[in-house]
């Protein structure tokens, strides 16, 4: 039997990352936005740098710890924050997306279980070339603070 047709029988959640091809892409400052028990909503945001001279596109997100994820883009319209969900997000070459609070971020839509403080979500971010990057996002309840994380000297670094 053919790898990927063997592949195809197994639910994501139990595949090993090791066995499909690991994304050039890269995610870093990832978090979930702690939500009151009764929400079966969270938010997850992160950074997301893209190495490659080509750009890279985000397809599709799962979690074995949600029903489903939506890209959303958070957006003001008449001076009201409204969500939009977005097929596919597009991280530019030798670029990055930064996935925050007011912006972009992933929307996961029923949540297993309330995920609070010192829980962690498992997310497989799925791109257009086949490859696949798992995540894995601590619940925090506000965004983390990182020290020189937004300064531009950080991304000029040469390889
Ligand atoms: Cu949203």
């Amino acid at each position: 039997m053919k790898m990927r047709s063997l592949l195809a029988l197994l639910p994501v959640a139990t595949l090993g990352v090791t066995t499909l091809a690991q994304a050039d892409v890269s995610a870093t400052s990832s978090w979930v936005r702690e939500a009151p028990p009764s929400a079966d909503v969270l938010a997850a945001y992160m950074v997301l740098k893209n190495p490659d001279s080509s750009a890279s596109v985000l397809q599709q997100v799962t979690s074995p710890d949600c029903k489903s994820v939506e890209i959303h883009q958070t957006s003001l319209q008449n001076g009201v924050a409204a969500m939009s969900a977005k097929d596919s997000l597009t991280i530019p070459a030798h670029g990055h997306i930064k996935l925050s609070p007011g912006g972009y971020h992933l929307m996961l839509m029923g949540a297993a279980h309330p995920f609070k403080v010192g829980d962690s979500v498992s997310l497989v971010l799925h791109f257009k070339d086949g490859k696949t990057l798992a995540v894995t996002a601590p619940v925090l309840k506000d965004a983390p603070v990182h020290k020189a994380a937004s300064a531009p000297a950080a991304e000029q670094k040469p390889n």
